[in-house]
């Protein structure tokens, strides 16, 4: 996917607004995901939203990239070259959840992707496996709004166990580890993929086992008979009786 220009940055020209609109686009992105985990929780009785990290990058961490890109460290670089000076990942227990909150997220009206980086299809070299968003979400000020990017990267507890450990080892290695340790870390990658996908269709089975013993596997029906429960409960609070 080619990624599209975010036109709207002019006339926002100081470092305290920047970070600013940063700050508040994590803010605005929190609010959506503690919404659909609340709603994922309450509607469907199932979170595939294991837990949230979110941070602004560091001035040290925009310079570098910039320089490592050539650019030099102006504002107007900033915001048109490094991405993710607002990063949310999202951990999520199965694969097949990363993909769902992806759509979820990519279909809401005032969320506009610029672009994705399928890291699970096309895991890189290193074995390194996540999907990247870059998008914005509209933050607005006292004199109007402003598009701001947040990076999103989603992925599984065991990707991002694998992803934190690599990112220590390339720290302490200045990304120049050794042939015998970067092997290693290969073949753990393909052990993460491995327990992915075997937890995943464990999951499925279990859901289906318990789906012929009767049990109430339908979220919309699981969901409507907890409303009803909420329901009676709350009119025999105000009325004293149930119906
Ligand atoms: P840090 O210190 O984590 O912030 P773009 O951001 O799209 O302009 P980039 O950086 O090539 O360009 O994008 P990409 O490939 O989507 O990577 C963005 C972030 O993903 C990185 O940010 C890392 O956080 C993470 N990442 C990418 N590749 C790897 C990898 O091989 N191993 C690990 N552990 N993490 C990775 P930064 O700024 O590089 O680093």
């Amino acid at each position: 996917m080619a990624e599209k220009e975010v036109q709207n940055y002019e006339g926002v020209d100081s470092w305290e607004t920047i970070m600013l609109l940063y700050r508040s686009a994590l803010k605005e992105m929190g609010t959506k995901l503690g919404i659909l985990n609340e709603e994922f929780q309450h509607v469907h009785l199932y979170n595939p939203i294991e837990h949230i990290k979110s941070r602004i990058k560091t001035p040290e961490s925009i310079v570098k990239k910039l320089r490592k890109r050539g650019y030099d460290s102006t504002i107007e670089n900033m915001v048109k070259y490094v991405n993710d000076i607002a990063g949310v990942r999202i951990i999520c227990s199965f694969s097949s959840d990363i993909y769902r909150v992806a759509d979820i997220l990519a279909n809401q009206n005032d969320i506009n992707v610029l672009s994705i980086k399928d890291y699970i299809k096309n895991p890189k070299e290193s074995g390194y496996k996540s999907y990247h968003m870059i998008v914005t979400v509209p933050v607005y000020l006292s004199d109007g709004v402003v598009d701001t990017k947040v990076e999103i990267q989603i992925r599984t507890v065991a990707m991002d166990f694998w992803a934190s450990l690599e990112h220590k080892i390339n720290y302490k290695f200045v990304g120049d580890a050794p042939e015998h340790i970067k092997r290693e870390l290969f073949e753990c990658a393909e052990m993460v993929s491995d327990l992915d996908a075997k937890m995943m269709s464990l999951n499925e089975e279990i859901q289906s086992v318990a789906g012929q013993s009767g049990e109430i596997l339908d979220f919309g029906k699981r969901a409507e008979a907890k409303h009803e429960t909420e329901r009676m409960v709350l009119k025999e609070r105000y009325y004293g009786e149930a119906e």
